[in-house]
């Protein structure tokens, strides 16, 4: 029988922020771009659950975050500080916690920058792999002074739904005898891979739960959703048979940044791309990887319009320069007639590397 674990650290960055300076204890914090008095662009990365209660979550607008924080201090409420996001603080905690946890599973696969799955089925049944986990949360409370959600299934996606029910330091088993059951009633968006879009097509269909979606066959799910929609079937009968991938890599290094002003002056952009890929290049010279294979940009247009191009290189590289040189030929057709000819103003860059080799 497998025991599968998913362990999602709870409010990430911003609950190590916390931990690392005892002046913030307790107050809401958000992490992100600056608020610059409520004229910051850009958006929030995360807010620890105090300023989640002023209605401040991710990818919310800063300046969104900064009028919240406001209401909140006439209400009487503590303002909240705004931190930017210091990313090597966060890798290293990363880390830390990777330790910590191959200390228990000897099958560890890092999802994200505050997500693992483990593998515990060498456990004789779900109370001792509980107990492992509870073993794992102390030692990661212990050390790094923060708090994560564990769940536990028989597979990943059931492991990964129950770690986040319970959130924050939380903690649900579901046992295979209860996963159907357990998997019918959530609401469809809960299923990993559902997103706003596919949500609002299956709602308009009157289908709101699992349940719903349980009344369409594999063949009509795959008409309406391509191939996912085979694994969508599976998926949500409890069906997902995917390993745990040890040493899975990053699949990409990357930043991106929102202009003060909306602009298509070259040099401002020029200037804030080259500070860009120094950061980025920084980040991929400490991630442990030796080379990069794709180089990739972003920019995002004041409509909002956002346009991705990649290059895949001849050959692996470690070069800085080849990877400031590539990306610049991928952007600059966006500062000029030749892909942006309606001289649209420019509100986002950004780049990124992919395709790694350790
Ligand atoms: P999440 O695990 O999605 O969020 P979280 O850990 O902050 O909060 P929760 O308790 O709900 O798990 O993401 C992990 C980190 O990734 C988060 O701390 C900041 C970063 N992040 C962004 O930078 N932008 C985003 O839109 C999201 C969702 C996360
Ligand atoms: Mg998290």
């Amino acid at each position: 029988m497998r025991i599968i674990a998913h362990l999602d650290m709870d409010a990430f960055f911003a609950s190590l922020e916390e931990a690392g300076s005892p002046i913030f204890k307790g107050l809401p914090i958000a992490v992100g771009s600056d608020p610059k008095n409520g004229q910051g662009r850009g958006v929030v990365s995360t807010a620890n659950y105090k300023a989640r209660e002023y209605g401040i979550h991710s990818a919310l607008p800063i300046s969104k975050a900064w009028q919240l924080s406001q209401i909140a201090k006439v209400e009487g409420k503590p303002e909240v500080v705004f931190l930017p996001v210091d990313f090597e603080r966060y890798n290293k905690a990363h880390e830390e916690i990777f330790e910590i946890i191959k200390k228990y599973s000897d099958l560890v696969e890092p999802a994200s920058i505050d997500e693992f799955y483990f593998d515990l089925s060498f456990s004789k049944n779900y109370k001792e792999a509980k107990k492992i986990c509870f073993r794992i949360k102390q030692e990661i409370k212990e050390e790094l002074k923060v708090t994560c959600s564990v769940g536990l299934g028989l597979n990943k996606l059931i492991a990964k739904i129950s770690a986040g029910m319970k959130k924050p330091d939380g903690f649900l088993a579901v046992p295979e005898k209860d996963a159907e059951k357990f998997l019918e009633l959530l609401p469809i968006r809960e299923i990993p891979g559902i997103g706003p879009k596919t949500e609002e097509k299956f709602n308009k269909l009157g289908i709101k739960i699992v349940k719903d979606l349980k009344k369409f066959s594999v063949e009509e799910l795959h008409k309406m959703l391509g191939k996912w929609g085979i694994d969508l079937y599976y998926k949500i009968r409890g069906v997902d048979d995917s390993e745990i991938v040890e040493n899975k890599e990053a699949k990409s290094i990357g930043e991106q940044i929102t202009f003060e002003q909306n602009t298509l002056n070259s040099i401002y952009i020029g200037e804030a791309f080259e500070n860009i890929c120094k950061s980025v290049f920084k980040r991929f010279m400490t991630s442990g990887f030796k080379s990069f294979r794709t180089v990739g940009i972003t920019v995002r247009f004041s409509d909002f319009e956002t346009k991705t191009t990649a290059k895949t290189l001849k050959k692996p590289s470690s070069s800085k320069k080849e990877f400031e040189l590539e990306t610049m030929k991928l952007l600059l057709p966006y500062l000029d007639k030749r892909k942006n000819p309606k001289k649209k103003l420019i509100r986002l860059i950004g780049a990124k590397l992919e395709k790694f080799k350790s």
